[in-house]
């Protein structure tokens, strides 16, 4: 297929009550080499989607007779392979919160267009050669619908999964403070499939236990063993270290689980203090009352308790104030955004300044450079996790990458 071909099947398909923004757009894609056709009408937009398949889409947020939000709800509910661009005169807040309410819906968001626009500025966003990959993945994932709960067992049966850990370090410093623990599977004709995908199937088919159990007794073995070789090489004064582990909030649900975690801990000869089990704000909070009385029994046993994604859910101050954790771990979408966005940064500081008063430690997750570092040590954050210090790694890769540190390991 010649370059030519490839440019002649991007389709765009513009949705604008604005005559003459609709046709300046069609100008501008058509001199890059992209099909176009161009309608004021939301029920012509969606034929048109049905029937043409677009590969990029604009939409106007702004509309007197319909909703633009609506639309990106609609066309979200289609599942269409394309990449969405919104454009609107509405105030740059309200788009960015557009944008991020229909990424949430699944939709393949390529971009945001504050009017009045240049026509480079449309241009960047419409450049052919960006943004296929997320394409792809999009399909990958929509494969997985058929994912069912025999799949699960089987990969669990076939030693399919594997864990992967992810270095939490000082943000004053960049001492190691310990690790976050996170699921893979390796499917053999599938590829990986992330977590995102299969958690919530495992949840539906009542796997989840099977699942945590694994995750769990890996994870405190190699822990352990961890353990021991620093203490063997009396690394002593550098601090205790932690191992994260994330939990499902239907583990919580399970009677057995505590005494479990407590066995498991035992068995390895891990103290309850050095794991901090991550919860989400969402799963805590859908009931707060049941949750006290669990999440104080397991505080007492001395295991730690960080509540994960925060500010992605809805808890009150109130709800958070009551429930005993250790930590907090602020969203990775504010911090992958905050050099960039002033309402991230609020977030943040917020975060910080509302965690630290209530006594907890907070982690910061997704930092990918040193700015977004160096920032978060302005703003008082206590550790850092992310790519820049380290992806999550394969257990051996792990120590590799800690003599690499300076922490010397046998
Ligand atoms: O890197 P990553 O794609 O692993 O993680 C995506 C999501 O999957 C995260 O929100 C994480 O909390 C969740 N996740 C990863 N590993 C586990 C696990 O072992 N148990 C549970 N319940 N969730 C996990
Ligand atoms: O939701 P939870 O916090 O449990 O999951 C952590 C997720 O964040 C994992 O999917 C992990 O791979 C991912 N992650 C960790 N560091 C970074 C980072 O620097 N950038 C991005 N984009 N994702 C990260
Ligand atoms: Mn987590």
């Amino acid at each position: 297929m010649t370059a030519n071909n490839k440019q002649a099947e991007r389709r765009l398909l513009i949705l604008d009550d604005e005559k003459d923004i609709g046709q300046m757009i069609e100008a501008i894609a058509r001199d890059s080499g992209v099909v176009t056709r161009f309608t004021t009408d939301a029920e012509h937009f969606f034929v048109g989607v049905g029937d043409w398949t677009p590969t990029d889409v604009i939409i106007d947020l702004m509309m007197p007779d319909m909703d633009g939000v609506q639309v990106l709800r609609r066309l979200a509910k289609v599942e269409p392979d394309c990449r969405v661009i919104i454009i609107s005169g509405a105030g740059n807040r309200i788009l960015q919160a557009a944008g991020r309410s229909a990424g949430e819906h699944g939709l393949n968001i390529h971009g945001i267009l504050p009017k009045p626009f240049s026509p480079s500025q449309l241009r960047e966003l419409l450049d052919v050669s960006t943004s296929l990959t997320r394409h792809t993945n999009k399909k990958t994932s929509r494969d997985l619908v058929l994912l069912r709960g025999g799949d699960i067992e089987k990969g669990l049966a076939e030693k399919q999964f594997s864990l992967v850990y992810q270095p939490k370090v000082d943000c004053r410093g960049g001492k190691l403070n310990g690790f976050e623990v996170l699921l893979r599977w390796y499917h053999p004709e599938r590829g990986t499939i992330p977590p995102d995908r299969f958690i919530a199937v495992a949840e539906r088919y009542g796997l989840i236990g099977s699942l945590t159990d694994f995750v769990l007794k890996e994870a405190f073995a190699w822990f352990s063993a961890l353990m021991q070789r620093c203490r063997r090489n009396d690394q002593a004064e550098e601090g205790p270290l932690f191992l994260s582990v994330n939990i499902s909030s239907l583990s919580l649900e399970d009677p057995g689980f505590e005494q479990m975690l407590v066995d498991y801990c035992a068995s390895v000869g891990l103290p309850p203090s050095a794991l901090m089990l991550e919860l989400t704000e969402t799963n805590t909070m859908k009931d707060p009352t049941g949750s006290l009385d669990l999440l104080t029994r397991l505080r007492i046993k001395g295991f730690q308790l960080s509540i994960d994604d925060f500010g992605t859910g809805y808890s009150s101050m109130l709800q958070l104030v009551r429930l005993p954790f250790s930590e907090m771990k602020i969203d990775k979408s504010f911090v992958l955004s905050a050099l960039h966005s002033e309402e991230s940064r609020t977030v943040i500081k917020s975060i910080i300044d509302l965690g630290h008063n209530l006594g907890m430690t907070i982690t910061a997750e997704g930092v990918e450079n040193q700015a977004t570092w160096d920032y978060l040590q302005e703003a008082d954050c206590d550790l850092l996790q992310g790519f820049y210090i380290a992806e999550p790694m394969s257990g051996e890769a792990v120590l590799a990458w800690l003599t690499q540190l300076d922490l010397k390991v046998e």
